[in-house]
C-alpha cells in the first residue's frame, strides 16, 4: 500500500471522574490521534502516552516528536504493518510512539483489504467479558459506592488501584460488602520486595492476582516475591515485549501477563506475547490506558484470542467519557461486542473532533525510507 502522508491530532477529552493511582490523578485526557492517508484510503491510530512520563517514560508530546523526526521515514514506498514495524525497529524504545504508527498503518491496510481488526489477530469470540479500574478514592465508603455502581452496571471483575496506605483495608471492605466477586489490584509498581510481609497479608483475600507490584526493571524481584505471597503474580509496566514475557515467565515472575499493545510497540508484538504466554499456559488479559472509541476497538478485538482467559479492562466509553469520540462502547450483560466491520471497525465522528482538537498538523511521507 502507498502512503501520502500522516496527520497528528492532540484532543483533549474531559474524563467523567478524576482517576487516581500510585503514579498520579487525571483529570482529563490528552490523547494524539494519527490518521495516515494514501490514494486508496486511511487509517486511525491512537497513541496511549500520558501527559507526564509517570506510568512509563513516555509521553504524549515526545512520542509526537518521535513520530514526527524519526517514524515517519517508516512510510516510504511501499508498506504494510509489518514492513512499517520492521523499519521502525531501528529507532530504540518509544514502543507507544511506534504502536500508534502501526495501528493506524494496520487499520488502513484491513480496511482496504475488508478485514477486521478481530479477524486479522486471529479472535475466535464475538464479544468480550468486560473488567472495570477502579481508582484509589479519599474513603472507603466513597470507594464501596463506586464499586456498588459498577456491579450494578454489569461488569464482571473488579481491579481496586492500590498503593502503600491504600491496600488492606480498601480490599478487606469490598470483600465483605461484595463477597466473592472477580476481584484483582494493581499497584503500579509502587511496592519494594521489603513490603513482601505486608503483600502475603492479601492472601486471605483470595485475588486474582496482584498486578506489577515491584518496579518495571524488577524482574528478579518479582520472582522473589512471588515465593513469599501465595497471590499469583501479574505483570504489565515489566512486560516491554515478547521476549521480555518469556524470560519473566521462565524466571517465575509472572504466572499472569496483562496485554497493553501501546506498552509493547503495537499489535503485532501484542500478537507474540499472547502465542508465548499460550504456548506456557499463562493466561493474559488485555489492559486499557483509558483508550477512545478508537483504541477500545482494537483492544476489544485482541481481548477474544483464546488466551485471553481473564476479563480485561475493557470498560464501556462512560465508564471514563460522558461523548467518546466514536459510537460508544457498551456493556451488553457484562460483555463489549467485537467490531466485525473493516479495520478497527469504528469510526471517529469529525464534527465532535473538531470541538476538541488543540493541535493538528499535516506531514507528507518522505519519498524514501
Ligand atoms: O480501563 O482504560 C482503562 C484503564 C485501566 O487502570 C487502568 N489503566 O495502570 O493499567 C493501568 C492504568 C493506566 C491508566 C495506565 C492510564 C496508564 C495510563
Amino acid at each position: 500500500m502507498k502512503l501520502d502522508g500522516l496527520e497528528l491530532r492532540r484532543i483533549t477529552l474531559p474524563l467523567t471522574a478524576p482517576f487516581r493511582t500510585s503514579f498520579g490523578t487525571e483529570h482529563t485526557r490528552d490523547v494524539l490521534l494519527l490518521r495516515v492517508q494514501g490514494p486508496d484510503g486511511e487509517g486511525w491510530g491512537e497513541c496511549v502516552a500520558m501527559a507526564g512520563p509517570y506510568y512509563s517514560s513516555e509521553h504524549v508530546t515526545g512520542a509526537a516528536e518521535v513520530i514526527r523526526r524519526f517514524l515517519l521515514p517508516a512510510l516510504a514506498g511501499d508498506v504494510d504493518a509489518h514492513t512499517a514495524e520492521q523499519r521502525m525497529g531501528r529507532v530504540r524504545g518509544h514502543r507507544m510512539a511506534k504502536s500508534a504508527v502501526l495501528m493506524a498503518v494496520l487499520d488502513a491496510q484491513l480496511r482496504m483489504a475488508g478485514m477486521s481488526w478481530g479477524g486479522y489477530l486471529g479472535a475466535t469470540r464475538d464479544r468480550v467479558p468486560a473488567g472495570v479500574s477502579v481508582g484509589i478514592m479519599d474513603s472507603v465508603p466513597q470507594l464501596l459506592d463506586a464499586v456498588d455502581g459498577y456491579l450494578a452496571e454489569g461488569y464482571l471483575r473488579i481491579k481496586l488501584k492500590i498503593e502503600p496506605g491504600w491496600d488492606l483495608a480498601p480490599v478487606a471492605a469490598v470483600r465483605e460488602r461484595f463477597g466473592d466477586i472477580a476481584l484483582q489490584v494493581d499497584a503500579n509498581t509502587a511496592y519494594s520486595l521489603s513490603d513482601a510481609r505486608h503483600l502475603a497479608r492479601l492472601d486471605p483475600f483470595g485475588l486474582l492476582l496482584i498486578e506489577q507490584p515491584l518496579p518495571e526493571e524488577d524482574i528478579r524481584g518479582h520472582a522473589e516475591l512471588a515465593r513469599r505471597i501465595s497471590t499469583p503474580i501479574c505483570l504489565d509496566e515489566s512486560i516491554v515485549s515478547a521476549r521480555a514475557a518469556a524470560d519473566a515467565i521462565s524466571l517465575g515472575a509472572a504466572a499472569v501477563v496483562n496485554i497493553k499493545p501501546g506498552r509493547v510497540g503495537g499489535y503485532l508484538e501484542a500478537r507474540r506475547i499472547h502465542d508465548v504466554c499460550a504456548a506456557h499456559g499463562v493466561p493474559v488479559w488485555a489492559g486499557g490506558m483509558l483508550e477512545t472509541g478508537l483504541g477500545r476497538a482494537a483492544n476489544v478485538a485482541l481481548a477474544a484470542l483464546p488466551g485471553f482467559t481473564l476479563p480485561g479492562d475493557t470498560s464501556a466509553s462512560r465508564r471514563y467519557y460522558a461523548r467518546d469520540i466514536t459510537d460508544p462502547f457498551t456493556l451488553d450483560d457484562g460483555h463489549l461486542a467485537v467490531p466485525t466491520g473493516p479495520g478497527l471497525g469504528v469510526s471517529p465522528d469529525l464534527d465532535f473532533l473538531e470541538q476538541i482538537t488543540t493541535h493538528r498538523e499535516w506531514l507528507a511521507v518522505p519519498a524514501t525510507a
